[in-house]
């Protein structure tokens, strides 16, 4: 947590920080050009939007313990709850109205093309059935089996692509122990069981891409001293023997001063991961983000946080992050019933109703050629297509827009039916708007532009 509090304290200098030599202290985990990692990353990128899913055992006390309300994944470490007496939340799971086609269809239905579950968070229970570790949901709760495989096998049903968080850091495991009297976070290592534990995590690992072939290793908890560079890039390496093609966040190793290891692309793994807050602006083509957001104020279920994102929030960010060329990881806490909270589906829903007649702006598009944010709104870019998302209708009707290249066609994806007048001035191009938006949250208007998209001075 220290380094959540210390990141969000200087967020702008850490994503602002250029002074870091990262190739001097590290060497490169692949040989890859730049050509063949955006060839694996294609879909990851094209795909812009997913759903990130906290679920385990403090799903069962949701929050709350001894009057305290307002905890979540993290109840180990803040109610330092003795291990024993933890580990009997097993024998209250049992989420018997979990259904993995239910939950996909959520995702899709908002728009989403990939899902990340919690494997196993910081707690150390394993959600599938593995013979790594008996703390394992198959053996320790009355529900007898895994839960992500079913997920795995829904998600490509329906055409999604299916994902893995995986904790370096442990609080059950016998390895480790609290640096700190009153907190588990973070944890110190005895050295004569680190290679143990190493190894139970490369079996742990190797069984979730056996039974789930997931695409993507979303590693966390990497802050603990134990967890060398040098560890990460071996992880790096032993993953990709397994899955040449898989994608690996940036957490796999702790970059210290680099912070979320995006101001010189990711010496360690394949993007940057940017947390509950969008970067000033974009990185560059190169550089590979992903900014991950709960949806209320916690990533766990926690029944009584009820502090959740409008719509617009939702739908604003999703534009704000693929204007500057990333994706956005949104958070659900399902029950420990198996539930994906009703206030959480409403406002997916809601995505979903936009994204379905504006997905074209989102998908497989790159960051707005325009450096500066547009006074109105944001824009994104795909070959000899200009999106531009108007958050604020031009009350004249008139919507500027800073651009040399003449456009040969403009329409709204709201009415694609009926071009749009479009004239100029001095300060480029300007287009005639209907006297109402057709939705409120943003109105997206596609330009068709002849060669590269070229900015008036003053925007770029
Ligand atoms: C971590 C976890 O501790 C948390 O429970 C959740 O899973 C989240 C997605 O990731 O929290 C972090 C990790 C990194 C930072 C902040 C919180 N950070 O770099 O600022």
């Amino acid at each position: 947590m220290i380094r959540a509090i210390l990141c969000s304290a200087v967020a702008v200098l850490c994503l602002g920080l250029t002074s870091f030599d990262a190739d001097a202290k590290y060497t490169p985990t692949t040989q890859e050009s730049p050509a063949q990692k955006a060839a694996r990353l294609r879909w990851w990128s094209d795909a812009r939007f997913g759903l990130f899913i906290h679920w385990g055992l403090y799903s069962v006390p949701a929050g709350e313990w001894n009057g305290r309300t307002g905890m979540a994944e993290w109840f180990m470490d803040e109610t330092m709850m003795p291990l024993a007496q933890y580990e009997r939340f097993a024998a209250q799971f049992n989420p018997t109205q979990y259904d993995p086609d239910a939950w996909v269809r959520i995702a899709k239905d908002a728009g989403m093309k990939y899902i990340v579950i919690t494997s196993k968070h910081h707690e150390g229970f394993a959600m599938w059935d593995t013979q790594a570790t008996d703390y394992n949901i198959a053996k320790r709760t009355p529900y007898g089996k895994g839960v992500l495989k079913p997920l795995a096998e829904a998600a490509r049903r329906a055409g999604l692509h299916f994902g893995t968080y995986y904790s370096i850091m442990d609080w059950h495991h016998p390895s480790q122990h609290g640096a700190q009297q009153n907190h588990r976070n973070p944890t110190l290592m005895h050295p004569e069981l680190k290679a143990q534990y190493v190894a139970e995590m490369k079996a742990e690992l190797k069984e979730l891409i056996e039974q789930t072939d997931t695409e993507i290793l979303w590693f966390d908890g990497e802050w603990v001293n134990w967890w060398t560079v040098a560890d990460g890039q071996d992880m790096v390496r032993y993953l990709r023997a397994l899955k040449p093609d898989i994608v690996i966040n940036n957490r796999v190793a702790y970059l210290r001063n680099d912070m979320e290891g995006m101001d010189r692309g990711t010496p360690v793994g394949d993007f940057g991961t940017p947390e509950q807050q969008i970067p000033p602006a974009g990185f560059g083509p190169d550089v590979y983000w992903e900014s991950c957001m709960t949806l209320n104020d916690h990533w766990g279920y926690s029944r009584a946080d009820q502090n959740w994102k409008s719509p617009q929030d939702v739908v604003r960010n999703l534009i704000d992050i693929a204007s500057k060329g990333g994706n956005y990881l949104l958070n659900v806490g399902p029950t420990a019933q198996g539930r994906i909270p009703e206030a959480a589906v409403e406002r997916l829903d809601a995505t979903g109703r936009w994204m379905r007649v504006n997905g074209e702006s989102i998908y497989a598009t790159q960051a707005s050629p325009f450096a500066h944010a547009l006074p109105w709104g944001r824009a994104t870019q795909k070959s000899g297509r200009l999106y531009l998302h108007v958050f604020d209708w031009p009350a004249d009707g008139k919507l500027h827009v800073p651009l040399r290249n003449t456009v040969a066609h403009a329409h709204l994806l709201a009415a694609p039916d009926t071009p749009l007048k479009t004239g100029r001035d001095a300060n480029g191009v300007v287009l005639e708007l209907p006297a109402q938006a057709p939705d409120a949250v943003a109105s997206v208007i596609a330009l068709d532009v002849s060669g590269p998209v070229v900015p008036l001075p003053e925007a770029q």
